[in-house]
């Protein structure tokens, strides 16, 4: 058990400094390629949880001191998942060293973890024990404080734990702003209690004003709005700030600039991007593996692949009306307790839209959210 200490035992670990993400980065493409799953993502849809069913049977202990004294070494490390390498391996970093370590993830931890596709995801807290100067084998992982998921063949997979806040990235155009997008995001962000954001990208491509009654409708209900322009860097100082010491997943449609903004907000960064499909207008899905990155300013951020759709995943019709969070006091003037606000008589939803207290845009999402839940 974690309280059975086992006794220090000096490993000799190569100090590595951070720093090496370049070389690493340019193998990135690689390891997608010889992750499928990874690509089978892009298919897929997107969620946030917070703590779910996953995180209640997610701490795993092994009888670690036979494999103590098979092994030789009786240390186990803190680490963190960078991201993780189809299945069964990841780049861990040790939370002391900052020495970048190969892990593979011991049989026990990933039967315990079956329920979701990836046993070890990046953001995971773990605890792993070092084999040799590089390699590792990861022992216990520690329960997830939250959880971005991703739905692909109606089955929910976690791709990024233990985040604070996201980001929500949307473009002014290229590919074309989807307001329903950014509603959908933030009921996920609602329901597990994550600090959402919204990002308006490519300021250039369009005229502020334009924006300003959709801009104006999310700071108003509270959210923080950020206008940003990755190519000059505007809002880029605000994005940081932001970020500064918080852990940060970056979501959104793929080519909206997710990696672009996190190259400006620190270059050296040097994260991938690619131009939008002259034909499509769509992105080309230049992120394939979400991967946690160390900001100089503290925090973490997490790059994530590009979404086609989001669903969401276990939110139960009945608790919608509480994740768009303007609806909530209206709901007791409802004349039926279980009104669906869509169609009945006497609802207190829809008065207010009448009454201009709830913007018709919000109101349309719901709708749309609702009637997707219905249709599965
Ligand atoms: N005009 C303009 N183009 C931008 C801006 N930000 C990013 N781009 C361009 O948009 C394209 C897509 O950017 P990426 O950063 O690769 O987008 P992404 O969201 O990371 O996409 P995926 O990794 O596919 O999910 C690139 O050609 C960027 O140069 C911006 O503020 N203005
Ligand atoms: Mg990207
Ligand atoms: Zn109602």
């Amino acid at each position: 058990m974690g309280s059975r200490k086992p006794k220090k035992k000096k490993v000799r670990v190569a100090f590595r400094k951070n720093r090496q993400k370049r070389a690493r980065q340019s193998d990135l493409t690689r390891e997608a390629d010889r992750n499928p799953e990874a690509v089978s993502d892009l298919e897929s849809t997107e969620r946030l949880t917070g703590k779910g069913s996953l995180s209640r049977h997610r701490t795993v202990v092994v009888d670690s001191e036979r494999d103590q004294r098979e092994s030789g070494l009786v240390e186990f490390r803190p680490g963190r998942v960078l991201f993780a390498i189809g299945a069964n391996n990841c780049r861990v970093q040790d939370v002391e060293t900052g020495t970048v370590w190969n892990c593979t993830i011991r049989r026990v931890v990933r039967t315990m973890l079956r329920d979701t596709r990836n046993a070890v995801v990046a953001g995971d807290e773990v605890l792993f024990q070092p084999v040799d100067d590089t390699n590792g084998v990861i022992e216990r992982v520690e329960p997830r404080r939250s959880s971005l998921s991703r739905v692909s063949r109606h089955a929910a997979h976690v791709i990024v734990a233990n985040v604070d806040q996201a980001v929500i990235v949307v473009s002014f155009a290229e590919p074309a702003l989807k307001p329903g997008l950014i509603d959908r995001f933030l009921c996920g962000t609602e329901k597990g209690g994550i600090r959402g954001i919204v990002c308006f990208n490519k300021s250039d491509l369009g005229t502020p004003a334009d924006l300003q009654p959709l801009i104006g409708q999310y700071a108003r209900l509270g959210y923080t709005v950020v206008l940003t322009n990755a190519l000059t860097g505007r809002g880029i100082p605000e994005l940081r700030q932001i970020l500064a010491g918080k852990e940060t997943v970056f979501t959104g449609q793929s080519g909206v600039g997710k990696s672009s903004l996190l190259n400006a907000i620190q270059p050296e960064l040097s994260r991938p991007t690619s131009t939008i499909s002259s034909d499509t207008q769509k992105g080309r899905h230049t992120t394939r593996v979400a991967e946690l990155i160390q900001l100089d300013a503290g925090g973490w951020v997490v790059d994530t692949p590009g979404i086609r759709q989001l669903q969401l995943w276990d939110v139960a019709q009945e608790e919608l009306e509480h994740l768009m969070i303007e609806f909530r006091p209206f709901v007791q003037f409802c004349k039926f307790p279980n009104c669906s606000h869509l169609l009945e008589e006497s609802c207190g939803i829809r008065n207010a839209v009448d009454d201009g207290l709830i913007s018709p845009l919000r109101y349309l999402s719901y709708c749309r959210m609702m009637k997707d839940e219905a249709d599965g």
